[in-house]
């Protein structure tokens, strides 16, 4: 499991379980040293016992659960993209170097995907930022509905977008990216009141079978490359980029 997945209120409410009994143990080591024998004072103060055993526990378990909550919302928080709620470039960087493992043990693809939409700036210009920011949303969601489950989309710039297709050969992340490319190409944005707008992506594709020496650097490079040549090109395409020679001494 990944450490970002981990549930943190779980661990700090058992926590204060631990906590919570180490109160009512502490008075009984407490009465043994004042000459209660630990056994007859508990059997004369049960009562007490018990609810001091129950008041810590809860007590302590309590505000562990609270604790390990809100650090796990600020988690969350701290991985995700505020404007178009998909996971930050934080994120999508820890991931990347998990999934280069795992794909190295099993020897399997990885392909990378950047998107960058064309002529963002127009649109900005034309229609103003807060516009430029629910075309970014829409988009957002468009491209969502359209990655499988296993492939990862994060928003890792101003209007570039990155996905990580786990397993997927060239071929396959080669369709993917025109399947993207269409979706974008097709899409009417509505942008603000009776306004909408149409937009394009250029798209670069990074994808290789991973071996002991891949890095992440490199996909991302390749992915770069490509990304650069599909706007030089013309954009509102697809290009591709092999992954250069991995450095054994980096
Ligand atoms: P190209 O086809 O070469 O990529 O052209 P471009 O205009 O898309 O690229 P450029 O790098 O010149 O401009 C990117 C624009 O994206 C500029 C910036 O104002 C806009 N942008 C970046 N982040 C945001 C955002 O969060 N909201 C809005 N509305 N605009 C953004
Ligand atoms: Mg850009
Ligand atoms: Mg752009």
């Amino acid at each position: 499991m990944y450490p970002y997945r981990r549930k943190n209120w779980r661990l700090r409410a058992l926590q204060g379980v631990l906590l919570g009994l180490g109160a009512p143990m502490g008075w009984l080591l407490l009465g043994s040293f004042t000459g209660h024998p630990a056994l007859s004072w508990l059997k004369d103060q049960i009562g007490v016992f018990i609810y001091m055993l129950l008041g810590s526990v809860v007590a302590f378990s309590f505000f562990g659960f609270r604790m390990g909550s809100y650090e796990d919302v600020l988690r969350t928080e701290s991985m995700t993209d505020a404007l178009t709620g998909l996971k930050n470039v934080r994120y999508f960087k820890e991931r990347i170097s998990e999934e280069l493992s795992r794909a190295k043990l099993k020897r399997r693809h990885l392909s990378l995907l950047i998107l960058d939409l064309d002529h963002f700036k127009r649109v900005n210009d034309k229609h103003g930022h807060p516009a430029g920011d629910r075309l970014l949303s829409s988009l957002a969601a468009l491209l969502s509905a359209n990655v499988r489950a296993k492939d990862m989309l994060a928003r890792v710039g101003g209007e570039e977008f990155a996905v990580m297709l786990p397993g997927a050969s060239p071929s396959t992340a080669l369709r993917m990216a025109h399947r993207l490319r269409r979706a974008v190409k097709a899409k009417v944005f509505q942008v603000s009141g009776k306004q909408s707008l149409k937009i394009t992506v250029s798209v670069g594709l990074a994808s290789s079978r991973a071996s002991r020496l891949s890095r992440p650097e490199s996909y991302y490079s390749a992915a770069d490359r490509a990304l650069f040549h599909a706007k030089r090109l013309g954009r509102n395409r697809v290009e591709q980029e092999r992954l250069g020679p991995p450095n054994p001494s980096s």
